[in-house]
């Protein structure tokens, strides 16, 4: 016999041996396990080590002791496996049996819920809602005419300059149509009224965007639009739906002021205020009786039909709600700050 086959045989029965020792039930820990595996079958490993020896063997050897090595590989391989099923259904009830403290906070889930401002948006929708108007929307991106040019803004007016319009597309630029992302939400009126003959009650919010940006202004904001078209509407049903809508919101009595103001859109024109008993005057927004040019526009006959619009501020109406100092707070998305509301 070769001296080579003499040591592939014993190099087996020293592996066997180990194995039959109990190399691998010797093992404590998963970690443990797998070095005992590998001093047999990693690089360096006593099987492995052993396979090279292969190529000295005599050629009719070779066959049978690549069998017999083959079923000591599998045996390594079942005592691993089998030693690793146990280590794991050992740990398992390890677990189950260590005491269970009902008393150990739960890992809570943090539920997600609507902004402030969409809050206060769907509150305020509702009081109209109730008072009779029907709610529309409509997109933050218009034409230029529906923005100012039928609302009977001049041309020229400072509303319109690159200063406080942001503009998506422009004819100065050489684009088909000029079109900018809403400054107010009065482009609803003209939307509306364009589509369906009067009487009508309608109430739109939404975004709204402009380049003004401090402590309460943001570049974009979001406003509340109401309108009423019929035959002899007055400035007294105005301040009347006004006087109710505030009420509600504030949920007690309050007093409405109607200063005289200037919107292009509306004659005469006035800014809102509000006071609740003790308070001091808060402005709300703008209104006025709708201007009969808007109604040309619209195709409506000035001489037939009167109404009103008003729009409000919504950021603003959340801020005193709510106590926010500034209004950037609202649109920075810090959870910790929308989350304490
Ligand atoms: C208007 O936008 C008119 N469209 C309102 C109107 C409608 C008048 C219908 C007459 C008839 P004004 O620019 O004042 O008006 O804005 C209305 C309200 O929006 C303000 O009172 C204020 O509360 C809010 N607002 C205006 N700019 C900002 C801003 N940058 N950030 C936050 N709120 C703003």
């Amino acid at each position: 016999m070769s001296d080579a086959l003499t040591r592939f045989d014993e190099g087996l029965q020293l592996i066997l041996a180990e194995l039959e020792r109990g190399a691998f039930q010797a093992a404590t820990t998963e970690q443990e396990l797998r070095e005992a595996n590998a001093r047999f079958v990693g690089a360096q490993g006593s099987l492995t080590q052993l396979m090279k020896l292969m190529r000295e063997l005599p050629g009719d050897a070779r066959r049978p002791k690549g069998q017999a090595a083959n079923e000591v590989r599998a045996r390594i391989e079942q005592a691993f496996q089998g030693r690793l099923a146990s280590l794991e259904a050992e740990a398992l009830a390890r677990d189950l049996a260590a005491p269970f403290d009902v008393t150990l906070p739960g890992r809570g889930v943090t539920p997600g819920r609507l902004h402030p401002i969409t809050r206060v948006k769907h509150e305020l929708l509702e009081i109209f809602e109730s008072l009779g108007f029907e709610v529309v929307d409509g997109p933050e991106i218009d034409l230029h005419e529906n923005c100012f040019d039928r609302l009977g803004f001049p041309p020229d007016h400072p509303a319109t300059d690159m200063q406080d319009t942001f503009f998506v597309t422009h004819r100065d630029r050489g684009d088909d149509v000029t079109t900018l992302l809403r400054t107010h939400t009065s482009t609803m009126q003209i939307r509306e009224m364009s589509r369906r003959p009067p009487p009508l009650a309608v109430v739109s919010a939404g975004a709204v965007y402009r380049r003004d940006d401090d402590a309460t202004h943001s570049p974009m904001f979001h406003q509340i639009e109401g309108f009423l078209v019929d035959e002899r509407v007055t400035m007294a049903d105005l301040k009347g739906v006004l006087q109710r809508f505030l009420e509600r919101l504030y949920g007690g009595e309050v007093e409405v002021r109607l200063r005289p103001s200037y919107f292009p859109f509306v004659e005469p024109g006035a800014e809102i205020d509000a006071r609740r008993p003790g308070g001091s005057w808060m402005e709300i927004g703008g209104c006025g009786m709708i201007h009969p040019v808007v109604f040309e526009h619209v195709g409506y006959d000035p001489s037939q039909v009167s109404g009103f619009a008003f729009g409000m501020g919504i950021d603003r109406m959340a801020m005193v709600k709510f106590g926010v100092p500034n209004i950037k707070l609202l649109f920075e998305n810090d959870v910790r700050f929308l989350g304490s509301f």
